[in-house]
């Protein structure tokens, strides 16, 4: 039986386990990327497992989450990180190079390498043809060292794209749609891989606008084969010798198979305050916009920006509505300025940011109250703009250019004759913002500079043989983990400080959390279906840990999440009957009686209610390798008694 491209390349880099879906299976990591809001947490935790240098092909640092400095700690961070990378081997990409995803593709992405990345949205790199993954701090950390990064065997979904797009209807409007059809939680467990005539009409800065979104379904990964699309762009970048020609066997056999015509699609736009939450900009109707965000590593290519210009061109934004640009790298925005498409812009009147994530994570920009905005990014979940009340929609540059100028959600395509934008035959090459790690020589010199801002990070203890808590926090399906953890300016700061961090756990939930949690001493969660989806930020596990948060319950979870509890040392359960959620009021009294040997032993789990006087069976997906993670108390405890 022949294979699928993702299949192929788990299977080039398989370390343990068999290719069954369901199964754990080991994979050798051949590059890996942070960015500073996660990469401080990540370096500590590579600093505390004692490892000189990385041994990967490839390891580099991003700055591009972080970027407001409206105090030390920021400024603090990068250079923590800075130091950290000059000392163990890792590139760093200065502050202004660009967004970590962005930049990867442009300068490093290799069709057929695996990658992990402490964000998110690092299957971006799924659109050049590699196996890239988003992951927790931790899981980066081990992976920098040498260790293998296991997952689940997804299944895989194949998208089958026909036809071609039509003027003004973009690669942002194909991910809506797969988004339309298999929801939030429809890629738990799976990989999304793009096959077809339709692949071949989608460059690679498209092809990775929808792969990086694939994150938003909640799938392992998303990937498009490696074709001739791909050598012309890795040429135009200088770097023809890293193509690779990477396709699907002719007999591989998929999972399940979604067909889309692309000549059938029209504009769309995610509704807040999900993602999933999918129409037509046509069906919308003209409502009424005040703000337009456009950029983020979803969307922020030279192509994009190109279109955004040449529709904004000789005309006003309109007066009611603030328009914002980050052109996603270095690159672009140099490329931008050079062919006057940056003056064009300017003219309009939009704002130019620098070249970083900015408004996408809170970062500034907040809207007004009650605001709409438009943005060209992934997520738009209540709360992550910085302003509660605001309504977010994700929609394409063309949407969100259009409506910029009209003031109203506007359908590009009455603008008239379409904008035809080509991809440069090369891209202005100058590599000047990524500092080289010094030579194993040279490290022992360098000293690695902490700041006062980074603080250590909390302790576990090994896994006791029962738990005994209150339900202390009762929370719906689709929890993502910019509830458990916010993000935005005014916290991001404090990545490197957990305590600190705590004041925050669950703010747009239930601001009282971090208080009863720590009148308690401890507690257990419980939660509906997708607890945990969206970023990989393994803070939305360590600062539960430092709450004294022992198990989450729930229905079921994020991938990423689920991963990043279990190396914090915190249980993840579900129930074996999911109504079971109904019956736990948040403040019971539950227990957890000789869980420890129930999970040892692969025997059944079962929650006590000692409000209710009932007993629910618990469900739990552990391998081996998780169970003795959770039992030694998280990964680092496990890493360094394993080491
Ligand atoms: C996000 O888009 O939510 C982030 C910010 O990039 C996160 C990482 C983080 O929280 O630092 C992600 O996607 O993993
Ligand atoms: Fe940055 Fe937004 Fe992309 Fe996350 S989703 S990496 S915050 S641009």
């Amino acid at each position: 039986m022949g294979l699928t491209v993702a299949q192929k390349l788990i299977k080039s880099h398989l370390v343990s386990g068999e290719m069954t879906p369901g199964k754990e299976v080991g994979l050798r990591i051949d590059q890996t990327l942070t960015q500073d809001a996660t990469g401080t947490m990540a370096y500590l935790e590579f600093e505390a497992m004692g490892i000189e240098r990385v041994k990967t092909e490839l390891s580099v640092a991003y700055i591009d989450h972080n970027t407001l400095q409206t105090g030390f700690e920021n400024a603090d961070d990068h250079r923590f990180i800075q130091s950290v990378a000059k000392k163990r081997g890792i590139r760093f990409s200065r502050p202004g190079n660009g967004i970590c995803h962005q930049v990867h593709l442009e300068r490093f992405g290799k069709p057929g390498k695996t990658l992990i990345g402490s964000d998110s949205h690092t299957p971006t790199g799924g659109g050049i043809g590699m196996l890239a993954m988003g992951a927790g701090g931790l899981d980066v950390a081990v992976a920098m060292g040498g260790g293998t990064y296991y997952i689940t065997m997804p299944k895989i979904v194949n998208v089958h794209l026909t036809g071609a797009l039509q003027p003004y209807v973009a690669a942002k409007d194909v991910i809506l749609e797969v988004l339309r059809i298999m929801s939030v939680k429809g890629g738990v467990g799976k990989i999304i891989e793009y096959s077809g005539e339709g692949v071949k009409t989608l460059s690679v800065p498209e092809r990775a606008t929808i792969t990086n979104m694939g994150a938003e379904l909640g799938a392992t990964t998303s990937v498009f084969p490696s074709d001739e699309v791909t050598k012309a762009f890795l040429k135009a970048q200088g770097r023809e010798e890293d193509w690779s020609e990477l396709q699907a066997d002719s007999d591989a056999v998929y999972d399940e198979v979604i067909e889309i015509d692309l000549s059938g699609l029209e504009p769309m736009a995610a509704m807040p305050h999900m993602p999933d939450r999918v129409k037509k900009v046509s069906e919308i109707g003209g409502i009424k916009v005040d703000q337009v965000c456009i950029g983020s590593c979803t969307n922020s290519s030279l192509m994009d920006m190109l279109k955004v210009a040449a529709i904004l061109k000789g005309k006003t934004v309109c007066p009611s509505v603030s328009l914002s640009i980050a052109p996603g790298s270095k690159q672009v925005l140099n490329m931008l300025a050079l062919n006057g498409a940056l003056s064009d812009m300017i003219d309009a009147g939009a704002r130019i940011l620098e070249s970083a994530c900015g408004p996408c994570i809170g970062m500034g920009q907040s809207p007004n109250s009650a605001g709409v905005s438009l943005r060209t990014f992934n997520r738009n979940f209540l709360g992550r703009s910085g302003t509660a009340d605001a309504g977010i929609y994700l929609v394409s540059p063309e949407v969100a250019a259009a409506s910029a100028l009209t003031g109203r959600l506007t359908d590009p395509r009455t603008l008239g004759e379409p904008v035809k934008i080509f991809m440069p035959e090369s891209f202005i090459i100058n590599d000047n913002m990524i500092e080289l790690p010094a030579s194993p020589e040279e490290a022992d010199s360098v000293e690695i500079l902490y700041g006062p801002n980074i603080k250590p990070f909390p302790t576990t203890e090994k896994m006791p043989e029962s738990i005994e808590a209150k339900a202390i926090l009762k929370v719906g399906d689709d929890i993502t983990t910019d509830h458990i953890m916010p993000a935005g300016a005014k916290i991001l700061p404090y990545r490197s400080n957990i305590p600190h961090l705590s004041q925050y756990c669950f703010a747009v939930c239930d601001e009282t959390f971090p208080e009863r949690c720590k009148k308690e001493g401890k507690g257990i969660i419980i939660g509906g279906a997708n607890y945990g989806q969206g970023s990989s930020r393994e803070h939305a596990a360590l600062v539960p840990l430092y709450l004294g948060i022992k198990a989450v319950i729930t229905k079921s979870f994020a991938r990423i999440h689920c991963a990043n509890l279990i190396n914090a040392g915190i249980l993840p359960l579900t129930f074996a009957n999911p109504d079971d959620y109904d019956r736990i009021n948040q403040g019971d009294e539950l227990a957890l009686n000789n869980i420890k040997s129930a999970i040892i032993n692969n025997e059944t789990a079962y929650l006590e209610n000692k409000t209710k006087g009932e007993k629910y069976e618990l469900k739990y997906e552990l391998s081996q390798r998780q169970k003795d993670i959770i039992t030694d108390g998280g990964l680092l405890n496990y890493t360094k008694e394993n080491i």
